[in-house]
């Protein structure tokens, strides 16, 4: 049974039935199958026709009434079963990670495109033939584990990759710079932003006080700032995320040559994000979104995939940059050095059980092979210590031996003892060099070596000079956004700051941001009620590097080829018309998932008699779960529609949330009902034109005019193969123009949103 289907309010439908089946087929035919599988089956049990035993294995016949002096008590302490399942009861829960608490995490494989060995002589970089395993950790920072998944936040993107000659794993995020310099500084920028230790209050917000002053105190925050105000923190999915991993590394070759290295993760299905309200009202709606997603996309054998990315250069090319390397607030733009994409991971496994796989599991930016190396970013240096240490603390001295932990090749050293040790290693050596064990475990000359470099200078906790520059790159990030994207920084700025109760406080962003653009300061100002800057403040531009990088934009860069993973409400009400299955069909073969909106839980008869399963109810569920809605038409279906609210507000919201609205024949009416600013129906007639479409909005020729955003369309009946073909035509090339209804919708849902209605979106009351 499906993670969706067990939901109160959710119903399994034909099309969730097809997914799992495909799911099985995959697993049957042995995808995804790892040495890392094979290893975590030695640990994995069904319970399937087991009977119940205490930990020691003893039969239990009685697991519902504990033991009593007589029928009315008291209980008695020598019930041994009901004192060790209560015992351990108590002690299920471990603390969670300081930060990154709230996580969900998937197995999959790495496949390396091209062989990296003039850079590195790393088997996972160089051998071609692999499939290494991974395990990847998706994550919000500031939230406690059972916070939602749709806050406003960076996201952890946690790499393990369990290669053969040992686990590296590539500890980054969804944004590529962080807010401090210096690792000493990280308690003091997380205490600012958790919860305020008085009351406790607000959960998994940055938009508190306590925030906002330390880092308009620390001014190198605030080329992260205008990453986090941007929507890249709050995502449409995990599957739509890139991840970086922050800090310059190395790559070491077999000569011992060294280049810098950055390293990017690029999601296959672009990347995209959700809009402010959409977000917030996600909350409520389903606080798992996130983690939901990627389950159930896994579920369905439509598998997560992202390619990795290197910027590879050498030290004198780093020389020559106006801005310094080591320094975790600066991006290498990819003008100066293009990204090459590498290889591919594809996640194709959900876990058995959450605890042992994605709680348990020890990540540590330490964890690194022969071929690749640190660098000396100071931030780095400090995280080299704060993971293991964290580790220890959350699992214990042994934690490498739990198996979501284990390495898939083998762990020999002299290492002894600590709580719960598993290994039981035989003889009486356990120190280095020995000559009672023949020296073993041997040292191997072709191991691990750090890679030397020189170092010269005086003690100090003076930072590098190059470090002083914090706002020629906040500068570019803002001046390659699109005006909508700035929109949107200025929004959340301003929402944040709303909630921060201090004026003096308020007051410091608008200075600090004066460094960034004088015009959004100004609006800043405006909407907080500080004082305006004055006159725009010098700073040499210099520093960034170049003055803009389209890369750097969401919109500028989402590929609108795609709707795979995108959700399409399809709102259905007795004697709907057969466009709802044309549409239907037409959203599955372009990899998109349509499901069915109905009032009620029950089959909902078409116009020709069979019925369709819906897959929710309407009051069960909201727009914000959806990526799109389509309305059919029907002479009877629409006008109950028009009349229950929570229909209407379904497509009121869609609208507000700019995303594509669809509507064939009557359906057209509960658009009408909708009272969508800026979009006029016309009334019907038989017009011959195929269709309408005006920002995101497409419907039927006869029906429509001037609708923003969306598509409402007339289809006839039969004819899906023609249109399904059209579908894949108009999604592989983003320059075809769609000439029917179906293909149209598509393609609107391939741009994910529809920016220009922003303006009239706002006069939506939803
Ligand atoms: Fe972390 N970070 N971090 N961090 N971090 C942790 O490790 C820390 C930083 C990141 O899914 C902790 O096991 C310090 C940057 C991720 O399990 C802790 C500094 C980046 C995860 C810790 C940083 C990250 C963590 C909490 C400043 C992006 C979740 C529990 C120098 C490159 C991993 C734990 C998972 C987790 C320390 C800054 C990413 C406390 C001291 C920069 C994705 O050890």
């Amino acid at each position: 049974m499906s993670a969706e289907s067990q939901q109160p309010g959710v119903l399994r439908s034909a099309a969730n039935v097809a997914l799992s089946a495909t799911s099985n087929l995959k697993t049957a035919l042995g995808v995804g199958v790892t040495a890392k599988d094979t290893q975590l089956q030695q640990y994995t049990k069904t319970v399937d026709g087991t009977k119940l035993t205490t930990e020691a294995g003893v039969p239990i016949a009685e697991d519902n009434n504990s033991l009593k002096a007589g029928e009315r008590g008291p209980t008695l302490i020598e019930d041994f079963q009901f004192r060790d399942k209560m015992a351990h009861f108590d002690r299920e829960r471990i603390p969670e990670r300081v930060v990154h608490a709230r996580g969900f995490g998937a197995h999959g494989v790495f496949e390396l495109y091209e062989n990296l060995s003039q850079y590195t002589r790393a088997s996972v970089l160089t051998d071609t033939s692999k499939k290494t395993p991974v395990f990847v950790r998706f994550s919000t920072v500031a939230g406690f584990r059972g916070s939602a998944d749709t806050v406003r936040d960076v996201r952890g993107f946690a790499v393990k990759f369990y290669t053969d000659e040992g686990n590296w794993d590539l500890v980054g995020n969804n944004i590529p710079v962080f807010f401090i310099q210096d690792a000493v500084q990280f308690p003091d920028l997380v205490h600012s932003l958790k919860p305020e230790p008085h009351n406790e209050i607000p959960q998994a917000q940055s938009a508190h006080d306590t925030f906002w002053d330390f880092v308009t105190l620390i001014p190198e925050s605030t080329h992260m700032l205008m990453w986090i105000m941007s929507d890249r923190t709050i995502p449409r999915s995990f599957r739509n995320m890139n991840g970086f991993g922050v800090h310059t590394f190395r790559l070491v070759n077999a000569q011992g040559e060294a280049h810098f290295v950055k390293f990017h993760w690029r999601p296959v299905l672009g990347t995209a994000s959700l809009v402010w309200d959409e977000a917030v009202k996600i909350q409520g709606a389903d606080p798992d979104y996130h983690r939901r997603d990627l389950w159930m996309s896994i579920e369905a054998g439509d598998y997560p995939e992202y390619e990795l990315g290197v910027q590879i250069f050498d030290e004198a090319t780093a020389a020559s940059f106006p801005f310094d390397v080591l320094d975790s607030t600066k991006i290498v733009p990819e003008e100066l050095v293009p990204v090459r994409y590498i290889g591919k991971m594809t996640l194709n496994k959900n876990v058995d059980e959450f605890f042992p796989e994605t709680e348990q599991i020890a990540l540590h930016p330490g964890n690194i092979v022969p071929g690749i190396d640190f660098s000396e970013d100071p931030l780095l240096q400090g995280r080299l210590f704060s993971y293991t240490d964290s580790q220890f603390h959350r699992l214990g001295p042994n934690f490498q031996e739990l198996p979501i932990n284990r390495p898939v090749c083998p762990v020999f050293n002299n290492l002894r003892g600590g709580a719960s040790r598993l290994a039981i290693i035989k003889g009486r050596v356990s120190y280095q060099p020995n000559s009672l064990a023949s020296g073993c475990p041997a040292l191997n000359p072709q191991g691990y070596r750090h890679h030397t470099v020189p170092v010269v200078g005086t003690k100090t906790e003076k930072k590098p000079g190059g470090f002083a520059d914090h706002y020629s790159q906040a500068r570019l990030f803002y001046n390659s956004m699109t005006q909508t994207e700035k929109e949107h920084i200025l929004k959340a700025t301003s929402f944040e700051l709303q909630k921060c109760s201090s004026l003096e406080i308020r007051q410091r962003v608008v200075d600090q941001y004066n460094n960034v653009d004088f015009h959004l300061a100004s609006q800043l100002a405006e909407n907080i009620g500080a004082n305006p800057p004055a006159a725009p403040a010098q700073i040499d531009e210099r520093g960034a590097g170049v003055k803009e990088s389209p890369g750097l934009s969401v919109i500028r860069s989402l590929p609108a080829n795609t709707i795979r993973g995108r959700r399409v409400a399809i709102v259905v009400a007795p004697g709907f018309d057969s466009s709802a299955l044309t549409v239907h069909a037409a959203i599955a073969s372009a990899g998109g998932l349509p499901f069915y909106v109905a009032q009620k839980a029950k089959p909902v008869p078409d116009s020709q008699g069979s019925t369709v399963v819906p897959d929710f109810t309407v009051s069960a569920t909201r727009s914000v779960l959806f990526d799109a809605v389509f309305v059919p038409g029907g002479a009877q279906a629409v006008q109950p529609l028009t009349e229950d609210a929570d229909f209407v507000l379904l497509v009121a919201e869609a609208f507000k949330h700019l995303k594509t609205i669809g509507a064939a024949n009557e359906g057209v009416e509960l658009l009408r009902r909708a009272a969508l600013p800026g979009v006029t129906i016309a009334s019907l007639n038989d017009s011959a034109t195929p269709f309408v479409e005006s920002l995101g909005v497409v419907s039927t020729g006869s029906f429509a005019s001037a609708v923003p955003g969306g598509v409402v369309g007339k289809v006839a009946s039969g004819a899906l193969g023609g249109l399904e073909g059209l579908v894949s035509k108009v999604l592989a090339d983003p320059n075809a123009q769609p000439t029917g209804f179906v293909d149209a919708f598509v393609k609107s849902i391939a741009k994910h949103r529809c920016w220009e209605r922003e303006p009239l979106a706002k006069k939506i009351v939803a």
